[in-house]
C-alpha cells in the first residue's frame, strides 16, 4: 500500500508539469501594403511575434520584376509614425515632397514613416546596417517572402507603431530601373528609382493567439535565383544597372 501511494504521488507531480509550462501565445500584426510613387504595387505583410522572435511574411504583386527590392520595418518604436502621403495625388503630398519634383524620396518619406528598425533580407544580417544590402533582397515583381529572426525588445513591444516599406520602382515607366536621372537621397551613386518607396503599410495588431497567416508550405523568398544574380552587382554598378521589365499582371 505504501508503495502504491508513492507511485501515485510521483504520477501527480509529472501530470502537473505540462500545466506549469504553458507556452507564450504568439501575437500577429498585419500591414496592407499600398502603392507609393504610383507604383501600382500592392501586398500584405504579416509579423508574428513569439517573444522577440519575429516571423515576417511579405506577399505582393505588381512590383518591378528583376531588380532588388529593399524592404524594411520602419518607424521609431512607440512613436507617432504614419506611412504619410505616398503619391502625388495624396493630400499633403506637396508638403512631404520637399524638393517639389513629384517624387517621394526615402529622405522625404522618413519624417513620416521613420527610420529602419529591421532589414527584410533573404539571408544574413537583418539589422538596419543591411538597409541597402541589395544582393540580399527579393528581386521578383511578385513578392513571396518569409523569414524568422530576432528583434529587439523595444521593437517587439512597439510593433504596432511600425511600418513595412518596400523600395525600388520604375518612376518614369521606361521598363528599367536606374534611368530616372535623379540621385538617390540615400546614396548619390544610386538612381532615385533604386530606393524610392514602392509601397508602405502600417502594422496593426490582430487578435492574440490567431492562426498563423499565409499558406502553409510556402517558405523563404521565391526570388533566390534573381537575388544571387544581383549579388554580382556592387552598389556603384547598381546606379547604372538597367533591368528589363517583364510586366507582371495580377
Ligand atoms: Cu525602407
Amino acid at each position: 500500500m505504501r508503495k502504491t501511494l508513492t507511485t501515485l504521488a510521483a504520477t501527480g507531480a509529472m501530470l502537473a508539469l505540462p500545466i506549469a509550462a504553458s507556452a507564450q501565445t504568439p501575437t500577429t500584426f498585419t500591414a496592407n501594403l499600398t502603392q507609393a510613387n504610383e507604383s501600382g504595387a500592392s501586398g500584405t505583410a504579416t509579423v508574428t511575434l513569439d517573444g522577440t522572435t519575429a516571423t515576417v511574411r511579405v506577399d505582393g504583386n505588381n512590383f518591378f520584376d528583376g531588380f532588388p527590392h529593399a524592404m524594411h520595418i520602419h518607424g521609431e518604436p512607440g512613436g507617432d509614425n504614419v506611412c504619410g502621403p505616398l503619391n502625388p495625388s495624396d493630400s499633403g503630398f506637396d508638403a512631404a515632397d520637399e524638393d517639389g519634383d513629384g517624387i517621394l524620396s526615402v529622405a522625404e518619406g522618413v519624417p513620416a514613416y521613420g527610420g529602419i528598425q529591421a532589414s527584410l533580407t533573404t539571408e544574413g544580417d537583418t539589422s538596419p546596417d543591411s538597409g541597402l544590402a541589395v544582393e540580399r533582397f527579393p528581386t521578383s515583381g511578385t513578392l513571396d517572402y518569409e523569414r524568422t529572426f530576432e528583434v529587439s525588445q523595444d521593437v517587439a513591444d512597439n510593433m504596432s507603431s511600425l511600418h513595412v516599406v518596400v523600395h525600388a520602382t520604375d518612376l518614369n515607366d521606361s521598363g528599367e530601373i536606374g534611368d530616372q536621372g535623379t540621385p538617390s537621397s540615400l546614396d548619390p551613386d544610386l538612381d532615385i528609382e533604386a530606393t524610392a518607396p514602392a509601397a508602405c503599410g502600417q502594422l496593426v495588431a490582430s487578435a492574440a493567439g490567431g492562426v498563423a497567416t499565409g499558406a502553409g508550405g510556402t517558405t523563404e523568398s521565391g526570388s533566390t535565383t534573381g537575388a544571387i544574380a544581383a549579388g554580382a552587382l556592387g552598389l556603384a554598378a547598381l546606379g547604372a544597372f538597367g533591368a528589363r521589365r517583364r510586366k507582371v499582371v495580377a
